[in-house]
């Protein structure tokens, strides 16, 4: 156990090989893991508890770890951040009313020693009566004494401690502090030091927060622009493709089976040409950036920037982190809310992503669809998803009852990311997206194969003629869009590739898949974190939205069209 971002999920995963996530904020656990754990002839299990100020749980995540040791243990690892002893050193005395022993873990060492700070393990031990083991958990340092003294521990019995009262606690906690803890005078402040009150302030901060978007931006649209037409796009199209189409053409004879698998729509086209060429090398820079960033802590400092205009909304700064996730994908976002302090701050953060913050696939769509026909589009598509999704906090700031908390917003150190972990990470997310991703993406290419095929499209898009072609200013065959868009979202945009539509129409279709559903993975989380109820009012509002704002677009700019002739 331990405050939020000490490390403990880099310790667990170290300790049991079980990987699980880890980042540089507050908040990337929010539900238990366990592990096994062989230490000797012993084995046991441990399990990775998300982190807590208090036992007086104010978050969902918070409330797992409390119920967690109200179930018990036979010792209890406290992660403390060596940087912010005395913060930690709450948490660290109501763990003491238990009758549970303890062994802190006072990790961040090698922070603490650039900071300047020494703290003496052997008498803090003294003061806390239970042992200290001093540990730089990502160099697996001091780890195998505390699993040793963690396993000596587990046989012994512990006596409760009586609870001090508030005013007692700290004063307590003060006089351990000054007695164990000194901090160097440093001459001078390092780069990272000044760095790290610069990313706070507005200025310098903002610009460079303009900054990191923009290199940021870069890397992604760039890097995967130039992948995309340089390596992937004539890979899959002159040598992949070609070669499975002589092949299939060979076996099976002309016609619906044939064409099913090689032709317009084909499986073994589409189905290789838009994961791999269009949406993998865009997820894949995203998550590149996206990764460094979080293990930098860099991310928490743009909420301190943005808080002003967030609480605007009534949503804290410190939810900046989930909405960020969002960009990635909208799951671990929605679970990722359970950090934020009341319900209302949940749902609307839960909302928000899910209404107006296109996933890396998605974007990877976009970026496809509009990128090489009008940067412009891209970016009002851009601009309209932040513009929404403030519109649409402002009205559900009013009719969502409850309120939000002031919340202290951690911002962690700056810390320069671990290489080991960080490819782990990578490797991870990449292989999460390639099974997830990648598996519905193909159902639902091989659904639009089998349909095109068939003529069922013909069917579906003569119902839906009217509405797409009147309202939406599409030709009938984007029906497909729609149809295939429940399953994924970049799904409502990639069939658009194929239809030589001109900028409005192109922009109509991306807003239009901007709002529309979330996909089915989203709408199952929104279900088990909330309710069914919640997420198909979600899904309804999404839909409307979708058609209204995209109809629209297209209503006035054929207008603005008409009349400048
Ligand atoms: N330099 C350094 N970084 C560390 C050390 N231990 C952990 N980290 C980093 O600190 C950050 C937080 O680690 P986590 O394991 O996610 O923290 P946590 O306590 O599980 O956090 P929550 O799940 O949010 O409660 C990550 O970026 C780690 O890579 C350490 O000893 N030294
Ligand atoms: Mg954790």
């Amino acid at each position: 156990m331990g405050n939020p971002n000490v490390g403990k999920s880099v310790v667990f995963s170290k300790l049991t090989g079980v990987h699980v996530d880890s980042s540089n904020y507050a908040g990337t656990t929010v539900d238990y893991t366990v592990g096994d754990i062989k230490f000797g002839s012993k084995q046991g299990v441990m399990i990775d508890v998300p982190g807590t100020y208090s036992l007086e749980a104010t978050s969902e995540a918070e409330r797992v770890a409390v119920a967690l040791l109200e179930e018990g243990a036979d010792a209890i690892i406290c992660v403390l951040d060596a940087t912010h002893l005395e913060r930690n050193l709450g948490l660290a005395f109501e763990l003491k009313e238990y009758s549970i022993p303890i062994v802190y873990c006072l990790n961040l060492m090698d922070v603490a020693e650039r900071h300047g700070i020494k703290i003496d393990p052997e008498k803090l031990s003294e003061e806390l009566g239970s042992p200290v083991i001093p540990t730089i958990a990502i160099k697996n340092k001091g780890l195998r004494e505390l699993m040793e003294t963690a396993v000596k521990l587990s046989k012994e019995k512990k006596d409760p401690e009586p609870r001090l009262d508030e005013q007692e606690r700290w004063e307590r906690i003060k006089e351990i502090v000054s007695k164990v803890q000194t901090q160097i005078a440093k001459k001078e402040l390092s780069f990272i030091e000044k760095l790290e009150d610069w990313t706070v302030q507005p200025w310098p901060g903002i610009p460079i927060a303009l900054l990191v978007l923009i290199a940021s931006l870069g890397v992604v649209v760039g890097g995967g622009k130039a992948l995309r037409a340089v390596v992937l796009l004539p890979l899959v199209k002159q040598v992949i493709v070609p070669f499975l189409t002589k092949i299939v053409s060979l076996i099976v004879p002309a016609g619906i089976l044939r064409n099913i698998l090689v032709g317009e729509f084909g499986i073994l086209v589409i189905g290789i040409e838009w994961p791999f060429a269009l949406i993998l090398p865009y997820v894949f820079l995203f998550y590149v950036v996206f990764s460094f960033l979080e293990d930098s802590g860099y991310l928490p400092r743009i909420g301190v920037l943005a808080d002003g205009v967030l609480r605007r909304i009534g949503i804290q700064g410190g939810n900046i982190i989930p909405m960020m996730l969002g960009y990635g994908c909208a799951v671990p976002a929605i679970l990722g809310t359970r950090a934020a302090n009341t319900q209302k701050e949940r749902i609307m953060v839960a909302s928000l992503v899910s209404f107006a913050i296109p996933c890396a696939s998605q974007s990877g769509a976009f970026f496809a669809l509009l990128g090489d026909k009008s940067i412009f589009a891209l970016i009002f598509v851009y601009l309209l998803s932040i513009l929404a999704m403030l519109a649409v906090g402002v009205v559900l700031n009013r009719i969502i009852p409850g309120k939000s908390q002031p919340l202290l917003l951690e911002v962690p150190n700056l810390l320069l990311p671990d290489k080991d972990a960080y490819k782990k990470k990578l490797k991870l997310r990449m292989k999460h997206f390639m099974l997830d991703a990648e598996g519905a993406m193909l159902f639902g290419i091989i659904i639009a194969a089998v349909i095109a095929e068939t003529g069922v499209l013909n069917e579906f898009s003569k119902m839906l003629g009217p509405f797409v072609e009147g309202w939406l200013g599409l030709p009938r065959e984007a029906s497909l869009s729609l149809l295939l868009g429940i399953i994924r979202r970049e799904l409502a945009v990639l069939p658009l590739l194929e239809m030589n539509l001109n900028t409005l129409q192109l922009t109509v279709g991306a807003i239009v898949a901007l709002f529309y559903l979330p996909c089915l993975s989203v709408f199952g989380v929104l279900t088990k974190e909330f309710s069914l109820k919640t997420a198909l009012f979600i899904g309804l509002i999404t839909v409307v939205s979708a058609f209204f704002f995209g109809g629209l677009f297209n209503q006035l700019g054929s207008l603005i069209i008409g009349i400048m002739g």
